[in-house]
């Protein structure tokens, strides 16, 4: 049987968190079949969201995105399931939501590329750095 599970970090972003579609959201993931290994309701401060962004440090978008990402709550997850990141990666959608197939979440429910609803993990490697930055205390407290 095919073995490829894997952990991957996912953030509903401060637009989706204030429009009240954190619950639509995680039954999506729940659908998929995933496991959920942790969830919080947090603030991200500007020194994780530098981090975080590290890679579009000098991008004229960075200093929206940390201004937009640090702007309100979100909400941090990290879940578990066969090959998770690029199933994860689809659920999402295009980066720009104008792109975005229907029936993906940016594709449902984004207008902005800079306010697109969710983040994700692009490789396995980039979900370990994540996971660790964001639940740097581990899953289960
Ligand atoms: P993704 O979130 O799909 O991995 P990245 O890593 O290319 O996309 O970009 C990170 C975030 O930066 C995006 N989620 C989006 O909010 C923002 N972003 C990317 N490209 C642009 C752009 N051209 N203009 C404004 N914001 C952008």
């Amino acid at each position: 049987m095919e073995n490829n599970k894997q952990k991957t970090f996912v953030a509903i972003k401060p637009d989706a968190t204030s429009r009240k579609l954190i619950g639509q959201i995680i039954t999506r993931f729940e659908n998929l079949g995933f496991n959920l290994l942790g969830l919080k309701l947090m603030r991200v401060s500007r020194e994780l969201a530098e981090k975080h962004y590290g890679e579009h440090k000098g991008k004229p978008f960075f200093e929206d995105l940390v201004a937009f990402i640090t702007s309100g709550p979100i909400v941090a997850m990290a879940w578990e399931g066969q090959n998770a990141v690029e199933i994860t990666r689809k659920t999402l959608g295009a980066t720009d939501p104008a792109k975005a197939n229907a029936g993906t979440i940016r594709g449902d429910f984004g207008t902005s590329i800079a306010e697109n609803i969710m983040h994700a993990s692009d490789s396995p490697d980039s979900a370990e750095r994540e996971l660790n930055l964001f639940f740097p205390e581990g899953f289960i407290v």
